[in-house]
């Protein structure tokens, strides 16, 4: 198909699943805009597509809250083991006495890596519950009251439920290794939402094999729609299969604004939430 029509593709639309990179680039000579299916484009070269003055698109704020909405509930989940209490319910467990005691968020410090849109409506959030957040940025972010560390290895040790919303990509990739999560300790909990690039999962199912952490709630994986069997097999933890934005209501704005910005491209106008990387503006066209 490329091999046949590849010269006449001026845009595409993805989901992150594939690499568009400098070797698809190629096959694609006209090709001018890539309209990204989801806030994160980790999976599109940005820089190659700017040196070739292609435009990159992605979809901002239509799923801050959703995804906000399901990081409460997945933290919250892992924590308190509501999955595990439902297949004991259901497996016929209560029958021989009642669901094992939980751990609680009620004496835990909340840390999140990643203060962007999500990372401050998934704070916003937590704050009626009372417990203390501090956060992980490379920069304080302006107006915001809680504690800033300029290092994850330092949030990760401030904290025992660490929140990881930040983006994919070479600069974050591995950054939850070996050494955060011994920061974290053995009461720590790690949830994430954002990547599985951002996690080692590796040293992950080490440390929630021998008690190094707690527990942890992943929705994403290194390598999607694979996941390490070990996790699978472990009890202390809650496992979503990267569905954070996905109800009909998020997924159809995240669709409109994904053709929106193709429209309103084609039709010379540009688009309408091009990436920082890749900006747009009149004078450009
Ligand atoms: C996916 C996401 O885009 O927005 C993102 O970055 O990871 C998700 O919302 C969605 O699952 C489509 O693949």
């Amino acid at each position: 198909m490329l091999a046949e029509r590849g010269a006449e593709i001026r845009g595409i639309v993805t989901r992150g699943r594939l690499p568009i990179n400098a070797a698809l680039m190629d096959r694609l000579p006209k090709l001018e805009i890539v309209s990204g299916f989801g806030v994160g484009y980790d999976s599109v070269d940005v820089a190659e597509a700017a040196r070739r003055g292609i435009v990159v698109t992605n979809t901002p704020d239509v799923l801050t809250d959703e995804v906000a909405d399901f990081t409460v509930g997945l933290t919250l989940a892992t924590i308190r083991e509501i999955p595990q209490s439902d297949v004991y319910l259901r497996s016929g467990g209560w029958n021989g006495g009642p669901f094992r005691l939980t751990a609680t968020l009620r004496d835990r410090t909340i840390g999140i890596a990643g203060m962007g849109r999500i990372g401050q409506a998934v704070a916003k959030r937590l704050e009626p519950f009372g417990r203390p957040i501090a956060y992980h940025s490379r920069r304080p972010v302006e107006g915001l009251g809680y504690r800033h560390f300029p290092d994850l290895l330092g949030l990760a040790q401030a904290c025992d439920v660490l929140i990881v919303i930040l983006p994919g990509g070479a600069a974050t990739n591995k950054a939850v290794n070996a050494e955060v999560l011994k920061a974290l300790g053995p009461n720590g909990v790690l949830i994430n939402v954002a990547r599985g690039s951002v996690v080692d999962e590796a040293a992950l199912v080490d440390a929630l094999t021998s008690g190094g952490i707690l527990a942890a709630g992943l929705d994403v994986f290194e390598r999607e729609p694979a996941y390490m069997p070990e996790l699978g097999r472990l009890a202390n933890v809650v496992l979503t299969p990267h569905v954070g934005s996905g109800t009909h209501w998020t997924r159809e704005r995240m669709a409109d604004l994904t053709v929106a910005n193709l429209e309103t491209w084609f039709d010379g106008k540009g688009p309408v939430t091009p990436v920082p990387e890749t900006p747009w503006t009149a004078q450009s066209a």
